[in-house]
């Protein structure tokens, strides 16, 4: 880092706070997780000098003989890893791959069903400021008001009268298992296309805790950086059938050039996740989600729809007279990293809701397990019941100091810096 320092001493400055920053918090935001050192190496290297546009083996510059070593081994490892018949690993992020789909396939007007942002869909899922809610008229699903789960003889329902093209399954803030069998029936009663955005979930399915979407949808999207931990970026797998299209529409259709730094980075994260030690890990991401559930719960927090069975809970502060907001803030500054989510129903605007989205996968990246996971429901219960209370938060924070110090993250990044 000394280089970095010389040159720009203020970016360094910041990276290495953030450095410090994640290894002094307790990271529970649901989206996020932390790579290894193998993963931030290939992210940093030379190979984002160089340009790439196209695919392996029809590139439109010159020297991409390494670079094609680099996709093709992305590209083969994400097929074995998922099943898939197809995959392309440039879209830049989970966006962009969602949007070479809808572009790739659909046409401007058509009808899609997704999933409600307020039942924990995406903003790619049709928010009306996204381009999927601009370009296509959407029809939102939701959860049931009965058990806040999914209920597909309504989905069914609603899909019979609006006809979509397309439907799209998987969330950001959903607790429960998604049975993609029950929505490839739904799609085939209406002849609607299936896409499913597993972006939260994709290590699960890896280790087989979740189902795989795969056998079951025409298209599969996902981000590499969430439970998977990889780099952050997209990808799409597809049917043979649909590859042709797929790849037209990512390059040139919605992106330039590919970042084969990150695509390098995906590959090794799909290396990683072959080995049997990564099985064991994310099962032990939903057994710390189950365990933080529990913990809660029996503190009188209440769990939408009684708890998870994935990596992320909601937590519902509408009895403690607190909204998500402000309990994020609070939390934050006890030293613990949340983001405030809107439940199903949420009376709230999502800029202040009425409740919290933790997940577990971060921080069992750090080795953390159940008897962690009922401390930070206590450290989480006394924050909350004093979220005005600047002592109470500094003296949470000062625990958590300790936790954190137990498991230690990046311990010879940090030694580089010292260093440096
Ligand atoms: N921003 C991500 C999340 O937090 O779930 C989704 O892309």
């Amino acid at each position: 880092m000394s280089k970095l320092k010389e040159i720009d001493p203020e970016i360094y400055q910041a990276i290495y706070k953030e450095t410090l920053r994640q290894n002094e918090t307790l990271e529970l935001i649901a989206s996020e997780n932390f790579t290894d050192e193998a993963v931030l190496e290939a992210q940093a290297s030379v190979l984002t000098n160089k340009y790439a546009e196209g695919y392996p083996g029809a590139r439109w510059y010159h020297g991409c003989e390494y670079i094609d070593v680099v996709e093709n081994k992305a590209i083969e490892r994400a097929k074995t890893l998922f099943n898939a018949e197809h995959a392309n690993v440039q879209p830049h992020s989970g966006s962009q791959a969602n949007m070479a789909v809808l572009f790739g396939v659909l046409k401007i007007g058509d009808t899609i069903m997704a999933m409600d942002l307020a039942c924990g869909g995406h903003l790619t899922h049709g928010h009306k400021l996204n381009f999927s809610g601009k370009y296509f008229k959407i029809v939102s699903y939701g959860v049931s008001p009965k058990d806040e789960r999914l209920d597909y003889e309504k989905i069914l329902s609603m899909a019979k009268k609006s006809k979509p093209k397309m439907i799209i399954a998987g969330a950001s803030a959903y607790p429960r298992i998604i049975d993609f069998e029950k929505f490839r029936k739904i799609c085939d009663e209406v002849g609607a296309y299936l896409l499913v955005d597993m972006a939260h979930i994709a290590g699960l399915v890896v280790a087989g805790i979740h189902p795989n979407p795969v056998p079951f949808a025409e298209f599969v999207t996902t981000t590499t950086h969430k439970t998977l931990r990889g780099p952050r970026g997209g990808m799409i797998l597809c049917r043979k059938e649909f590859a042709k299209k797929i790849d037209i529409e990512v390059f040139p259709g919605t992106q330039g050039g590919p970042l084969m730094h990150v695509i390098a980075a995906k590959a090794v994260c799909f290396k990683e996740a072959q080995a049997k030690e990564f099985k064991v890990y994310q099962k032990q991401i939903v057994k710390n989600a189950i365990s933080l559930a529990g913990e809660l719960s029996h503190r009188n927090y209440r769990i939408v729809s009684g708890g998870t069975d994935n990596h992320l809970l909601l937590v519902d502060l509408s009895e403690h007279e607190l909204t998500g907001k402000e309990a994020a803030d609070a939390l934050d500054k006890a030293g613990i990293t949340v983001n405030k989510n809107l439940i199903p129903f949420d009376r709230r605007s999502p800029m202040v809701t009425s409740g919290i989205r933790l997940g577990t996968a971060a921080l069992t990246t750090r080795g953390m397990k159940e008897k962690e996971m009922e401390k930070i429901a206590e450290f989480i219960e006394v924050s909350l019941d004093h979220p005005y209370n600047k002592k109470v938060l500094a003296r949470v924070k000062k625990e958590v100091g300790k936790l954190t110090k137990t498991f230690p993250l990046y311990p010879d990044l940090l030694k580089s810096f010292k260093k440096s």
